[in-house]
């Protein structure tokens, strides 16, 4: 139901990238996902096929990368994470945290390496930032990198790293002398352990791991040379916080069709719970804000490929479109009534990722702060 005909704003490649995604979640990911998120598995063999569909790194150039427009990869984004979140994630991880640090932080032989096995999925990456005690503050991280001639030795542990145990190769943070610095390390790296977190009630289709590094020694080739202070992480976190924008809005978009189709048979009272006023005023809300939060990422979008989407737009646009996001599901769960509550239907499922979606790439707490500092020009963090 596109009533702000946000179809018609896209180019014919947009459209086709959309409807192949589409196509791939609904064959491959929806039969199965309830079982995945069931038994907290992820099949190992959706990374190279999530690479021979063009999807990882989709939006970087070259080194066997798609090329594609910020717009192109934020449809994938919302198509897979109309599957599970846990699927956007694995693709965000891969190409808008990994190889985006190696794309923009590393040298040639660096991209050369690593880049072209990482776009076809036969070589995995993870992004290790936060720490048990460090999370909204990366800048007060204790994993520390230490000249040794010339390797370096990094030691310390990552926390809730997405892809850390099936990762072949982790981006980790590490203050050094010369400030925070990012490395390729390896998963065979001597030192280098990867260990899963378990009982997670949210991105269960989705591997999320502890890394430790006790006195892991890689080459000087490891160091990702341009990348120098906070602002380097950070600057990845933009590229994958905004699939977030859109990838939110893929996950509210299936809760609220499976909220339509499940009021349009339901009867109760002789009539189907569509025809009752408080049920149409939620699902108009619900189609609302997922109008909304839409053309919000397509302007962003738009934004991006013109080469303007400030970092505090991709904050307020993530605040926003998750916030709605959950919300979305949430009311969509009400409409299925008990059945809400199971995997027989999506709802659940997406309303338990989108708890993990709301926290990780920057709370929403974090967000609000980022914007009321920009409208404000006073920092509230501390
Ligand atoms: P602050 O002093 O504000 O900034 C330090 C330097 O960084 C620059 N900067 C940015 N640069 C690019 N993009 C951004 N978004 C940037 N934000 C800040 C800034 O200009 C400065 O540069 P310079 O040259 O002056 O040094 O830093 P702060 O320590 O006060 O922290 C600011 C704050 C709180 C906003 C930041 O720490 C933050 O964003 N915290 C949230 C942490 C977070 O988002 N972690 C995510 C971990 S990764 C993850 O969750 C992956 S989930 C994956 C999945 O499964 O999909
Ligand atoms: P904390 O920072 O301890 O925050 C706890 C609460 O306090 C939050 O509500 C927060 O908003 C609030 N708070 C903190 N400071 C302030 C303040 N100054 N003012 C007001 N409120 C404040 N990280 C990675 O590096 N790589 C990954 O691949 C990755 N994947 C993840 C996957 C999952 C499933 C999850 C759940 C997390 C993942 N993360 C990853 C970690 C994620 O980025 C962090 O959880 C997030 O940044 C928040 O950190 P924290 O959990 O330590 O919470």
């Amino acid at each position: 139901m596109d009533l702000v005909g946000l179809a018609a704003q896209l180019s014919d490649e947009e459209r086709l990238v959309r409807d192949t995604v589409r196509a791939y979640v609904q064959a491959r990911v929806l039969p199965s996902i309830a079982e995945w998120f069931e038994e907290g598995v992820l099949p190992r063999d959706l990374g190279v096929e999530l690479g021979r569909l063009g999807l990882l790194g989709m939006h970087l150039s070259g080194y066997g990368c798609g090329g594609a427009s910020a717009v192109a990869y934020g449809l994938a984004c919302l198509e897979l994470e109309a599957g599970d979140s846990g699927i956007r994630s694995f693709a965000s991880v891969q190409g808008s945290l990994a190889m985006y640090a190696i794309y923009r932080y590393g040298d040639d032989a660096q991209k050369r390496q690593w880049l072209p096995p990482m776009a076809r999925g036969e070589v995995i990456g993870c992004f290790g930032l936060t720490e048990p005690d460090f999370g909204s503050n990366p800048a007060g991280m204790r994993t520390h990198a230490k000249r040794d001639g010339d390797d370096w030795v990094l030691n310390g542990t990552k926390m809730w790293i997405t892809n850390g145990s099936i990762a072949d190769c982790a981006i980790v943070w590490a203050q050094s002398d010369s400030g925070i610095r990012g490395f390729i390390v390896p998963a065979k790296t001597r030192g280098f352990t990867a260990k899963d977190i378990h009982r997670k009630l949210s991105l269960r289709a989705s591997v999320t791991s502890e890394l430790v590094l006790d006195d892991c020694r890689v080459p000087a080739t490891a160091l990702l040379a341009a990348s120098n202070g906070l602002a380097a992480p950070l600057s990845c976190l933009n590229e994958a916080r905004y699939g977030i924008v859109w990838g939110a809005m893929g996950a509210a978009r299936a809760c609220y069709e499976t909220a339509l189709e499940y009021a349009k048979t339901r009867v109760q009272f002789g009539r189907p719970i569509a025809a009752y006023q408080l049920t149409q005023q939620k699902l108009v809300n619900m189609l609302l804000e997922l109008s909304k939060g839409t053309l919000l990422a397509l302007t962003l979008g738009r934004a991006k490929d013109a080469g303007g989407a400030q970092p505090v737009a991709v904050s307020l646009a993530k605040l926003n479109n998750v916030r709605e996001a959950l919300q979305i599901a949430r009311e969509a769960r009400t409409i299925l009534g008990a059945n809400g509550v199971t995997l027989e239907y999506p709802v659940i499922r997406h309303m338990n990722n989108l708890e993990s979606v709301l926290t990780y790439e920057g709370t929403s707490e974090m967000h609000t702060l980022i914007v009321g500092k920009a409208i404000t020009g006073i920092e509230a963090f501390a």
